[in-house]
């Protein structure tokens, strides 16, 4: 975590207690930890079962699903929500001026509505192994338009790097890695600039350790229940 502690926030960032390998570095609480580390908020990670999603867990995110976000009395589930809120509480993450915050909220909103609503129904079509995957030109479409915004600048929103950032360059992760922004050289190259941030390095890794830690917890609580038995 960071080593810049901001004294007043009480913000805890909750994920499962464990998951599969697949999805290990790629859990959406990364969103949350890369921000809070690009802002060098303090904050604690939690966790509710993965494998048994009781009631209160989903009294805090109905789909039972994370992240979710801990301020104080506050508690919020959708990590793009989460990221608003981080965003109003660190000029870091989002400009204070109007024209700026209107910037990052539009690229933010469109990260997740017009660009992850198309690459994660891409995703289960793939997984579930149909030979043609009938979102494949939708995609390369939204991708194709982005590219073309991303020609011309660095960073989506208020040329500086923010929160839109945060959630557009992880949207685009999963395509990024199985190959569908090949001939796309501009979001490859806004990826690269996003993900080389030593804020989202310490985010993975953090997630990496977190799920490593899970791993040899489990491990022990089996041994446990089978000298038990
Ligand atoms: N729209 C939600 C999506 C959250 C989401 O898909 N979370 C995944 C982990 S990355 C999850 O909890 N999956 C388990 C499930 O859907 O049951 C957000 O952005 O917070």
């Amino acid at each position: 975590m960071s080593d810049q502690r901001i004294a007043g926030d009480d913000l805890t960032v909750w994920t499962y207690d464990w998951v599969p390998e697949g999805p290990r570095g790629r859990v959406r609480d990364i969103r949350l930890r890369w921000a809070l580390e690009e802002a060098g908020l303090d904050y604690a990670v939690r966790t509710v079962p993965f494998e048994d999603r009781g009631p209160e867990h989903l009294a805090r995110q109905p789909f039972g699903q994370v992240p979710f976000l801990e301020d104080g009395d506050i508690v919020m589930f959708e990590s793009g929500a989460g990221l608003l809120h981080l965003g109003r509480k660190s000029e870091t993450l989002m400009p204070r001026d109007p024209r700026g915050e209107a910037e990052v909220t539009q690229w933010l909103v469109s990260a997740l509505n017009s660009v992850e609503m198309v690459t994660v129904p891409w995703w289960f079509v793939k997984v579930l192994g149909a030979p043609e995957n009938p979102l494949h030109d939708w995609m390369m479409r939204r991708f194709d338009m982005l590219e073309r915004v991303l020609e011309g600048r660095e960073w989506l929103a208020a040329s500086r790097f923010t929160i839109a950032d945060i959630l557009m360059a992880d949207v685009l992760r999963i395509p990024n890695d199985l190959g569908k922004l090949e001939n796309h050289p501009a979001l490859r190259g806004y990826l690269r600039r996003a993900l080389a941030r030593p804020a989202f390095e310490r985010a993975r890794a953090d997630q990496l350790a977190h799920f490593e830690a899970a791993d040899a917890t489990r491990s022990e609580d089996r041994r446990t229940a089978e000298e038990k038995d």
